[in-house]
Order: C-alpha cells, then sequence, then structure tokens
C-alpha cells in the first residue's frame, strides 16, 4: 500500500497557493489567467520519470499519466480544477489536484505500478467566473459537440476563451494533444465540501452520493439614459430602479417558498453607464438558481421569467439561460468503494449530496464516478478565509489513495 507523505502534500498544497496568492491568505488565480499558467508549468515540474506523461485535449484540460502495466485499458482518473474564484480560497478545486499527484508520489516511493493506468485532471475553467458557464472544461470533455460554443464565449475584457486556451495549449509545449471524451474507466474528485455539514456533525470525511442541480441566468433590463437633475420620474425608463425593484421581488419569492434546500444568489450586478447623475439605461444582473430536484428547479425559473417580464415597467427586459446541469447521482459501486475505503480509515464520517457543483457532475455522465469530501471551517468558501485542518487533508490523501488503488488494481 503506497504510503501518502503528509509533509509532502501540505508542502505541496502551500505552495500552490503562492501562484495568485493574496495577502490575506485567499487566493486569485482565475481560469487560464497567468498565474494559473504559471501553476500548471509547476505542476510539471513536480513529477519525473518514464512513467509519466502530460497530455492536453481542445478544451486545455491538461492530464498527468501515470503508465499502469496494461496501458490498453481506459485511465483510472481523479483531479478537480486550479482556478479560482476572483477572491477565492487555497482549497477548492486545488486539494483534489494535489491530493490526486500526492497519490501518484506515494505509489512512487513505494515502487507500485498500479494495472490501471492513473492519471490526474487538472480541468479547465471549473468556477465559471472568468467564462460561462462553470465546469467548462469537464463539460466538453464529457460532450465534445459543446467546445464551438464554448470557444465563443468571452471573458469581461472581451476576451475570447479560444484565445485563453491557444495560450493554454502553447504554456505546456511538454504536453501530447489528446482527444475529449476518450473513454475512462473511473473518476473519483477529492474536494473540501465548502458547506457546514461535515463539521456541524462532527464528521471529518464526507461520502458524496451526488450533486444538486443549478442553472444560471443573465438579466439584461434595457432602458433609457436621461439627465438626472431634469427629467422627471414619471417619464423615466429608468434600468437600475427596475432591476433593483425585480432583485428584491425575485429574492422574495424565494424567501416566500420556505423551502430550506433552495439556493438563489444574485451574485453580479452591473449597472451603465454608472455615472452619479446619469439613468441607467442598462442594467445586467446573474442568478445561480440550486435545488436538488429539478421540479423546483424549473418552477422557480418560471417564477423567474414570469416575474422579470411582467416587471419590467417602462424597460425591456432579457432572461439568458448561462448554464444548466440537472442534479447528479453517482454510481453505486463507486460510492460503495469510497464508503469501504472511508469506513477502513477510521475516521468520523456520514453520506452527503453535494451543494456546490464540481467537475464530478459531468464525469459521472461518461464514467463510473464518486467524490470525496474533507470538512470547512465554518463551511466558508469562495472567500480568502477558506480553511480545512491538515490533518483532514491528510485523512482525505490517504482515503483517496485506498480508492485510487482499488479502482485501478
Ligand atoms: O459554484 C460552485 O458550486 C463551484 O464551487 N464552482
Ligand atoms: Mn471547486
Ligand atoms: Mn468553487
Amino acid at each position: 500500500m503506497a504510503c501518502v507523505d503528509a509533509e509532502r502534500l501540505i508542502r505541496l498544497q502551500r505552495t500552490l497557493a503562492n501562484f495568485g496568492g493574496r495577502p490575506d491568505g485567499g487566493v486569485a488565480r482565475e481560469a487560464l489567467t497567468a498565474v494559473e499558467l504559471d501553476a500548471r508549468r509547476w505542476l510539471a515540474q513536480q513529477v519525473q520519470g518514464p512513467q509519466y506523461s502530460w497530455h492536453i485535449d481542445e478544451a486545455a484540460n491538461l492530464f498527468l499519466r501515470r503508465a499502469g502495466t496494461d496501458n490498453d485499458l481506459p485511465p483510472v482518473m481523479t483531479g478537480s480544477h486550479i482556478d479560482t474564484q476572483p477572491v477565492g480560497g487555497w482549497l477548492d478545486g486545488a486539494y483534489g489536484v494535489i491530493a490526486g499527484l500526492e497519490v501518484m508520489l506515494a505509489l512512487d516511493s513505494a515502487d507500485i505500478r498500479t494495472r490501471y493506468p492513473l492519471e490526474l485532471a487538472i480541468w479547465t475553467n471549473e468556477e465559471g467566473s472568468r467564462f460561462s458557464p462553470g465546469a467548462m472544461g469537464s463539460s466538453a470533455f464529457a460532450n465534445p459537440e459543446l467546445l464551438e460554443t464554448f470557444l465563443g464565449s468571452s471573458d469581461a475584457k472581451g476576451v475570447p476563451f479560444a484565445a485563453a486556451r491557444d495560450a493554454a495549449v502553447k504554456a505546456m509545449p511538454e504536453a501530447c494533444p489528446v482527444a475529449l471524451g476518450r473513454p475512462v474507466s473511473a473518476y473519483v474528485e477529492a474536494h473540501i465540501e465548502q458547506g457546514p455539514v461535515l463539521e456541524v456533525s462532527g464528521c471529518k470525511l464526507g461520502v458524496v452520493t451526488g450533486i444538486q442541480g443549478v442553472r444560471w441566468f443573465e438579466i439584461t433590463i434595457t432602458g433609457s439614459s436621461a439627465h438626472a437633475g431634469t427629467t422627471p420620474l414619471d417619464v423615466r425608463r429608468d434600468a437600475l430602479m427596475t432591476a433593483a425593484r425585480l432583485v428584491a421581488h425575485i429574492g422574495d419569492m424565494a424567501e416566500a417558498l420556505e423551502d430550506p434546500a433552495l439556493r438563489l444568489t444574485v451574485g453580479r450586478f452591473e449597472a451603465d453607464p454608472g455615472s452619479i447623475n446619469t439613468i441607467a439605461d442598462c442594467v445586467r444582473f446573474t442568478i445561480d438558481l440550486r435545488h436538488p430536484v429539478e421540479a423546483v428547479l424549473d418552477s422557480c425559473e418560471q417564477a423567474i421569467r414570469s416575474l422579470v417580464m411582467r416587471g419590467a415597467d417602462a424597460c425591456t427586459a432579457e432572461v439568458r439561460r448561462l448554464m444548466q446541469r440537472a442534479p447528479t447521482e453517482f454510481a453505486d459501486d463507486v460510492v460503495a468503494i469510497v464508503d469501504a475505503a472511508v469506513a477502513a480509515s477510521g475516521e468520523p464520517s456520514c453520506r452527503l449530496v453535494s451543494g456546490a457543483f464540481h467537475d464530478a457532475m459531468h464525469m459521472a455522465d461518461v464514467c463510473p464516478t464518486a467524490m470525496l469530501f474533507v470538512p470547512s471551517h465554518g463551511g466558508i468558501s469562495h472567500n480568502a478565509a477558506e480553511d480545512t485542518d491538515e490533518a483532514d487533508l491528510v485523512a482525505g490523501t490517504r482515503v483517496l489513495a485506498a480508492v485510487l488503488a482499488e479502482l485501478s488494481r
């Protein structure tokens, strides 16, 4: 059995956090920015040996492959993402990548060759804060026909994803091109919970059985810009006042449902021209809607659409869906392997559905998939204060090693 080196794991994890590290302990390493490409190149320097090769696909998903004894078999895959929110934490995504890397290094130290080849995936643009939708790289892996659409998406500065993808491919000359959507034997992702469930229930490990559904929308309210001092209130087409009222009504609608499983967030609100003495003529705001039951997502989307179209007053309104993913159920057989490895660890654990989405939601469409969680302090994530006890990071990595050893036997 390969033994995980706790000191090396934490050292690698903390070094990765320096790429885009912030003075407040957070990390700013958005998808395919220069700091992420630097971090990818640093990762490439962490492994040596003929058993390793790097691969990159047309969505700039990066793969570290560790040869097995029977390399005709589709790989057993682990991994996550190293892109972060604009002000992210040191572990969201990064933990799953470093834990997978440490498992490979532990196998090297123990001179163990698995039967199946192992692959560590570094997925592109999981966060979706720079390019929409989120989990873009793994979505293209599972649905190659979507790549064309994704290549046309641009960030807030107008940089097309295609250009960022080309730069990422160029940054890794040692990575050989590989096709999207190739066969995978199984996928297991380690991740921080990003919520309070494990900590509140005194658990150190979480066996994840699925991921709730998610939909993203962009609402555009269009009015007319006019002079703040001369234009009477009753003749204005004020996009900002209209949008602010709509946000309040949508929030009231969500609260009125009194559904503890519902999640609705307005995370971005931009008003043009953004001048103190000009009435705004265009407001764009986003909605992140989540729920474990698809029918509730449907009825909430219906309610949002009718609220916006009815409540636009003298302005015009448009609702654009940016992302849509139904609830995901993981494969019983892989969940059982994670369960057994968690039980064998002796750590207090529980089963749970993930509130956050992950690349595993797309991988579940193409191969038997499951996830493993470690706790987040105070359930905090997408925040510079995101943190997890080092001992929990090590325990989770040890369980990941046992799971990958079992799957790749
Ligand atoms: O938004 C999410 O659930 C993920 O953390 N990107
Ligand atoms: Mn994540
Ligand atoms: Mn995240």
